[in-house]
Order: structure tokens, then sequence, then C-alpha cells
């Protein structure tokens, strides 16, 4: 399952945006490193295809899929160096497949600073530098390693080498992996590195309840920064206390006091999907027996792969897919309509899966002694 690591700095709200997204009762208080050990939840994401799907097949059981948060303590300024429990909690993030960074907008005297002062970009740049600073040292580490291997003369040393040195200046500049080494190739020759700042980033601007609906200057801020230095990626503004209020009532409640504060939806589905997006990631749905079902892959994976979402088995004897894309469904108006008409296309092992496809596997039973 995919993971996503929410991260910023203590008193952020990292702890009341993980408790408002899976109501799973992480601790919240205004104490920093209250929650150490890491909370896991899982979130299903929102989908409307998935809901339109379930009143045309009008299954017994409509499964959405689904994503984890963790919540993850204890970033300081100095964790790279071990402070505030800091290499552990990098390990945490050496997990996620994303990284959402929740930043502190909501300038509340009760709630204590623990970077001295109110200050948004300042605190943005903590994390992001200490993320930074721990991807520099594991590379000059493998650097040196590759170096004295290089001496046997292997050319394939000599390549990783010169690769580990561009990374290495760059994030002595102050960039992260990710913006250095955009070819998958580059990727890919350093990903048992586990590289911090190679995992995708959102930005959550955590702002005061009293400025919801409103353009917080320090959103606008955030989107300079981030502007400026020419990342790809998004600002999702919210405020985790009232969406941790908001997810404590039953949904007719929670729709009237939405009302009231002119809001469309809960902003906590736009960070999920924000963080989907980032990911690449897309949907597909098989319907079987009484259950219609989403389910997640990395854009570009084929038939059997996916079909090893669901089960292993069901990779291992692929035989050939049976698709047909959530428009075409919806406009034919039934699954037995579309294969009467041939609208259901038969597809091999190399197909590559589309999202919002519709998908019947066939396959064989392994054979079990
Ligand atoms: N006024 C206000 N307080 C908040 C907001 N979000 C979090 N807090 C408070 O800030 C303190 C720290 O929040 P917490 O989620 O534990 O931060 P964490 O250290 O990042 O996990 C708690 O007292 C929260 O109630 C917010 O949007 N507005
Ligand atoms: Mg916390």
């Amino acid at each position: 399952m995919v993971r996503v690591g929410i991260v910023g700095l203590p008193n952020a709200g990292k702890s009341t945006l993980f408790n408002a997204l899976t109501r799973a009762g992480a601790e919240v208080a205004n104490y920093p490193f209250t929650t150490i050990e890491p909370n896991v939840g899982v979130v299903a994401v929102p989908d409307e295809r998935l809901w339109h799907l379930g009143e045309l097949i009008k299954p017994k059981k409509l499964t959405p899929t689904t994503m984890e948060f963790v919540d993850i303590a204890g970033l300081v300024k100095g964790a790279n160096r071990g402070e505030g429990l800091g290499n552990r909690f990098l390990g945490h993030i050496r997990e996620v497949d994303a990284i959402t960074h929740v930043v502190r907008c909501f300038p509340d005297p009760d709630v204590s600073h623990v970077s001295g002062a109110f200050d948004p970009i300042g605190d943005m740049e903590v994390i992001e530098l200490e993320l930074i600073l721990a991807d520099l040292e594991t590379v000059e580490k493998r650097l040196e390693k590759t170096i004295r291997m290089q001496k046997g003369g292997n050319v394939r040393y000599r390549e990783e080498a010169l690769r580990l040195e561009r990374l290495r200046d760059g994030l002595q500049q102050g960039r992260p992996g990710r913006e250095l080494f955009s070819q998958d190739e580059d990727r890919l020759a350093v990903g048992d590195l586990f590289l911090l700042t190679m995992k995708p980033v959102i930005y959550v601007a955590n702002i005061g309840e009293g400025e919801i609906g409103e353009d917080s200057e320090y959103v606008t801020q955030m989107m300079e920064w981030i502007l400026s230095r020419g990342y790809d990626t998004s600002v999702t503004s919210i405020s985790a206390k009232l969406e941790s209020e908001l997810a404590e009532l039953d949904s007719k409640d929670a729709a009237e006091f939405l009302e009231e504060l002119g809001m469309q939806s809960s902003a906590l589905d736009r960070i999920i999907l924000a963080s989907y997006k980032a990911l690449d990631l897309i949907t597909f749905y098989t319907t079987k027996g009484d259950e219609t079902r989403a389910w997640t892959v990395k854009q570009e994976t084929a038939a059997p792969q996916a079909a090893g979402v669901i089960h292993s088995d069901m990779e291992q004897g692929f035989i050939k897919a049976e698709v047909i894309d959530y428009e075409s469904l919806m406009g034919i108006g039934s699954l037995a309509g579309a294969r009467d008409k041939g609208m259901v296309r038969q597809e091999g092992r190399d197909y590559l899966v589309k999202d919002g496809d519709v998908i019947l596997f066939r396959f064989s039973e392994p054979q079990r002694k």
C-alpha cells in the first residue's frame, strides 16, 4: 500500500491533521514529541467514479482504494545530527513514498513555537534543509565507498562516482534530490539509498480557523517560495483544528457545519488527492461477485502486475484482462450491454492499465501440492 508521511516542525499541527485524516486518535497536545512512535492510519481515497459505478452495478459492497498516512514527529533543526531523536525520525521518513509537509500558518499565542518565532517560510526551510543534510551524509558515505571500489578500474564505479558527485554538489547547494535527478535512469541508480529528498512533497498550510475561505498571506508567501525554487508541487490550505472537529461529527452535522462556514467539502479530500497525484497513481476498478472495488497502481503498470495488486496468484497465472474504460461503461449503462456490443476489449500481458479502466482478470489457479 502507498504510504504518505506527515512531517513538519513540532506544533505545526501534524497530529491534529493525522487525527482528522484517520480519526485514529493520535495524541494531540501542545507539547513537542507527543507522538514518539509513528502513528499509522489508513484512509479511503475519495472517488466519485466509484460511487457512480456503484449506482450502475449495484453491488452489495463498494470498496474504495486506500492509502496510509504516517504521523512522523520529532523533525527539528539539527535532526540530521541526531538531535530531538532525529535519526530515528529520519528513518521513518525513509519508509514512506511521499511527504506531506505541514507548515504552521496559525499565529496562536497559546501554542508555543519551537523555532522561537512565528515564521512559516523559515519553518519550511528548516525542514527542507534537514532532509537535504541527511541525504548529503548518505551520498557522501556511498561516494567514499564507490571511489575506493573505482580504484580497481571498473568502469561501472567510475560512472557511479560521477553521478554521486553530481548529486552531492547539488545537495550542497541546497537543492533537493528530486530536482537534481529528474531522469528515471538517475533515480533508479541511487534507488537503494532511499534518499529523503527524492520523494515527492506536497505542502499543507495549516491556517487559523478565522482565515478559512480568505486568501491567507502565508499561503501566498508559500506559493511564491515554491515558485522561486522552481518546484512542481501544490499548497493545500486547511485548518487542521477545524478539520479534526469536523471529523468528530456525523455526516449530516458535518455537512451543516461546512455550509455555515461556506465551505464545499472537507480539505482533507484535497490533501489525499494531492498526495495521490504527486505519486503518479491511477485507479482501476474490478467488479466481481458482490463487490465493486477500486485499486491503486502506478501509471504505466502492465496488466499482470496490476492483477498482482489484487493477488499474487493472479499475476502468476495471468491469462488476459477484459477491459472497458469508465466513460464507455457509463455511456452504455451496463456491463452486460457492453459485452453484447463488443465494447469489452481483450488485453494481454503488455497492456498498460489506464486510469478509470474497469477490468476482469482471467487467470489460471496455481497448482498447489
Ligand atoms: N489555533 C489553532 N491551533 C492549532 C491548529 N492546529 C493545531 N493546533 C494546536 O497546536 C498544538 C499542536 O498541535 P499538534 O497537532 O499536536 O502538532 P504536532 O506537534 O505537529 O503534531 C495543539 O494544541 C493543537 O490544538 C490550528 O489550525 N489552529
Ligand atoms: Mg504530533
